[in-house]
């Protein structure tokens, strides 16, 4: 959808959907994005009890009823079901992600960002380096890779490479409290690393939005990473919603797979990373999260749910079946289920899973380039390409059956909506003149 356009915001839970059509000029005349999380209605929406009880459900949960067991059956209940998923994984896993700060500035000079942030009386500084994709026109789309590059770089498209351990240190468990993030907000935030992470992507974004010179389309952006920081990238894309495109590489437990379904995994004897196991390695979740990590049924989500924050803009999840580690099958059937949540707002295509093996962790198998193509192409190139991709080729993944995980359908009235936002949309494309809808 076109961010700036009323006839989608009608008729969609989130902000975009496909990119706005590439702008002919410099990042100086290209609106930025107007937010960076999706508005609820206000005073409409279901309040979470400041203490709730749980009740423990061996499925994944469903992404369509409210806390309070109420149907989610329309965009306004979207918008305020979104926002409670955001504020239970903030609470019992991730940590609390801070709003802007008061203070966000950046300055561009050769290829270097710095964006300087204060809040509260404290103040840090960070630096991002850009590169100028080669033979290209500006304003260029960009991929901001945690880490650098873990995917080939795709042509014309610029890399702006994160450091994402200089704003939370990820050693190990004894990195907890220590990086930029932390001098800012204290070493007792409750925040793990991914969502120090996703606030410094989103104060990038901010950055990019104020300076001139590095020539990035702030339509176009897309966030990656591979195995931690492919976690770290799905955090970012899930909060950001300025975030265009989101490619979480070999993710593994914690990132595109489930908690409920990779305890399975590992108590049918597969050697697969568990929520108990992982909050003893490191510090990518919050300390809020430790109570729960062996009664992981009595949470009231998953990590589809995660994932559900990037609808309805687009996510590639990119996956490796060789690593029992990763919990192959925990990916492919938390996010094949994650897909229907696009599949409930009618953009089925902007959300696609590819599972390939034989290759080591990290390493991009070259017959998973057209899947990557065709995802960059059309949502950071605004080209048409078919991005109906939910795939593996594991014959594990066999192992994964929805009905074992799945006790709810999607809903009704949020598909009619989208099914008119996609043919208005049609319309329009062609040129038509449509009078706005009711
Ligand atoms: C897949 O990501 C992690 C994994 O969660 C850890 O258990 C392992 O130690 O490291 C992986 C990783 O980040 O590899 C680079």
């Amino acid at each position: 959808c076109n961010r700036n356009n009323d006839y989608y915001s009608q008729c969609i839970p989130g902000q975009a959907t496909t990119p706005a059509p590439a702008p002919t000029t410099s990042t100086a005349t290209t609106p930025p994005p107007s937010s960076t999380s999706v508005p609820a209605a206000p005073g409409s929406c279901p309040v979470l009890p400041s203490n709730p009880s749980f009740t423990a459900n061996a499925r994944l949960p469903n992404p369509f009823k409210f806390f309070n067991g109420n149907a989610v059956t329309t965009k306004a209940d979207w918008d305020c079901r979104r926002e409670e998923i955001s504020q239970l994984l903030q609470r019992y896993e991730l940590g609390t992600l801070p709003p802007k700060p008061s203070s966000v500035t950046g300055s561009y000079s050769g290829g270097r960002l710095t964006i300087n942030v204060s809040e509260a009386g404290k103040s840090i500084s960070f630096q991002v380096s850009i590169s100028t994709p080669s033979g290209a026109t500006a304003p260029y789309p960009a991929i901001i890779a945690y880490g650098g590059m873990s995917i080939p770089t795709p042509s014309g498209v610029s890399v702006i490479t994160f450091n994402n351990d200089d704003i939370a240190a990820q050693t190990n468990t004894g990195s907890r409290g220590q990086g930029k993030f932390y001098t800012l907000y204290g070493s007792g935030h409750s925040a793990g690393a991914m969502t120090a992470w996703a606030w410094g992507v989103s104060r990038i974004i901010d950055a990019l939005s104020t300076t001139t010179g590095h020539n990035i389309d702030l339509n176009r952006i897309a966030v990656t990473g591979c195995s931690r920081n492919g976690k770290g990238a799905l955090v970012a894309g899930a909060f950001d919603t300025r975030i265009a495109l989101t490619i979480p590489q070999e993710s593994g437990s914690g990132g595109g797979g489930c908690w409920r379904i990779s305890d399975k995994m590992l108590s049918s004897g597969i050697n697969t990373q568990t929520a108990s196991e992982i909050v003893g390695e490191n510090v990518w979740f919050s300390k809020n999260f430790e109570p729960y990590v062996r009664s992981i049924n009595n949470l009231p989500f998953d990590h589809h749910l995660l994932a559900a924050l990037v609808a309805p803009r687009a996510l590639l999840v990119i996956d490796n079946t060789s690593i029992d580690w990763l919990g192959p099958r925990s990916v492919f059937g938390c996010m094949k289920t994650a897909n229907k949540i696009w599949q409930a707002l009618g953009v089925a295509d902007h959300m696609g899973v590819s599972q390939v093996g034989n290759h080591n962790h990290c390493a991009f198998p070259s017959n998973e380039q057209g899947d990557l193509d065709a995802f960059v192409n059309k949502f950071l190139k605004n080209q048409s390409t078919n991005t109906n991709i939910v795939k593996t080729d594991g014959a594990n993944q066999v192992g994964f059956v929805d009905s074992e995980w799945v006790d709810w359908t999607t809903v009704a009235v949020i598909l009619l909506c989208f099914t008119l936002y996609a043919y208005i949309r049609q319309r329009v494309h062609r040129g038509s003149k449509l009078p706005l809808p009711p």
